[in-house]
């Protein structure tokens, strides 16, 4: 399933591409139709920003996309928690997780989308996944720094919206016997 939508978002990012290029094409013709300027004509500009587009847009592509689906690791050394969002509240099974050892997210919900994000005690968010009914989205994060964490929504779903707030513990030793 996430090859064919790489697949697909590759596709159409190609398609966006032979837009621009045609677009290029069609400005080169009316300058062949013959109009005398000194200066660079505005269809010479937008030939270029038109290219500059172009290249721009290949070069955040590759930077951007090419290391993502997310992979999960197969890895048995991982610990998961299943996260559960509802309105308005989220359900974890687990209060704590191991540094340093990779964790993985099983998040959907019950009811509408939302959108899973866990801030560090800063209040940074350190990475977020869709959260929908029917389908079990997975995220995988390595704590690096002990502390509380806050689960929070980060989409709009309702007037309480913003109460949709839990918390777990990254510690650097198992205290408790259900991971
Ligand atoms: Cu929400």
């Amino acid at each position: 399933m996430q090859l064919y939508v790489l697949a697909l978002s590759l596709s159409l990012m190609g398609f966006v591409s032979l837009f621009f290029i045609s677009a290029v094409l069609a400005t080169r013709s009316v300058d062949a139709s013959g109009s005398e300027r000194v200066s660079p004509s505005p269809e010479v500009r937008r030939k270029k920003y038109i290219w500059a587009m172009f290249f721009i847009g290949i070069i955040v592509t590759f930077a951007s996309l090419w290391r993502y689906p997310h992979t999960i690791s197969n890895s048995t050394q991982t610990q998961s928690i299943n996260v559960t969002g509802a309105q308005w509240y989220w359900e974890i099974d687990k209060e704590e997780v191991l540094l340093n050892k990779p964790v993985v997210f099983n998040v959907h919900t019950t009811d509408v989308n939302h959108g899973m994000g866990v801030l560090n005690s800063d209040g940074k968010l350190m990475f977020q996944t869709q959260a929908m009914p029917g389908y079990v989205n997975k995220v995988e994060h390595v704590f690096t720094k002990p502390g509380e964490y806050k689960v929070i929504c980060l989409e709009f779903c309702g007037v309480s919206h913003h109460d949709m707030i839990t918390e777990f513990q990254v510690v650097a030793k198992k205290e408790n016997k259900n991971d």
